[in-house]
């Protein structure tokens, strides 16, 4: 019976070896595969690819087995919502013309079995995240992208995979412990009648029940291969044994 939800964030395909990765698509299709007859939506929670450049004729190399994967979930009738994160908000309309996935680029804000769900990557929450933030803008700015589109694709996604490399470890160094800025906006949204505020980005596994909610962290599928899962009124935080 599908009748479950089911999230994920931060797989960031293409950050390791290519023998590391290989075993990460499998894993990301192998967990597909697991809840086909089970999920009735899945939410990725941003950063599914640790860089996606898009340009007019050309998306990144790789990731066949998981697209077709993807396409075979959304015909079988399970609909897939996509998160934009910060790593993976460029996008042209590959996802839609393939498979008929909008990308969204803010929050997705859900009822779902009575519960008051929002979702979203995080990324800009974190209180030290301002020139992040900065750069953010930037970069989804569209005469910047359409600029930025004239780089030869070899030389633009070389140039980003740089940045990215970056950009990670950036977030890791951040200290989350005293002031966590993604807690205090998960406990301001709990506090305007939300149940469940569900973030990636973090790379840290977490639940916490804040008042009458709960802040979630997805984690990661770099070190942890953990997902969520809401069945009726119960959300659990679980690993994926890859
Ligand atoms: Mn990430």
């Amino acid at each position: 019976m599908n009748d479950s939800f089911y999230f994920i964030s931060d797989i960031h395909l293409g950050l390791e070896s290519a023998e590391k990765e290989k075993f990460k698509e499998k894993a990301v299709v192998n967990f597909f595969d697991s809840v086909k007859e089970k999920a009735e939506e899945i939410f990725i929670v941003g950063d599914l690819f640790d860089c996606w450049i898009e340009y007019r004729y050309v998306v990144p190399k790789g990731f066949y087995r998981l697209f077709a994967k993807i396409s075979e979930l959304v015909e079988s009738g399970i609909k897939i919502n996509y998160l934009a994160g910060n790593h993976d908000f460029w996008r042209g309309n590959f996802f839609k013309d393939e498979f008929g996935i909008e990308i969204c680029h803010n929050e997705i804000i859900r009822e779902i079995n009575g519960k008051k769900f929002f979702i979203h990557h995080g990324d800009g929450f974190a209180y030290n995240d301002s020139g992040y933030r900065f750069i953010k803008k930037i970069l989804r700015n569209k005469t910047c992208q359409k600029l930025y589109s004239l780089l030869h694709p070899d030389i633009g996604i070389r140039l980003a995979k740089s940045t990215s490399e970056t950009s990670r470890s950036h977030t890791n160094e951040k200290d989350y412990s005293e002031k966590d800025g993604m807690k205090d906006f998960a406990e301001k949204k709990i506090r305007e009648g939300f149940d469940y505020v569900i973030m990636g980005h973090r790379h840290i596994p977490h639940v916490q029940n804040i008042n009458n909610g709960y802040y979630v962290n997805l984690g990661d599928w770099i070190d942890y291969y953990t997902y969520g899962v809401f069945r009726e009124q119960t959300f659990e935080l679980k690993k994926f044994s890859a």
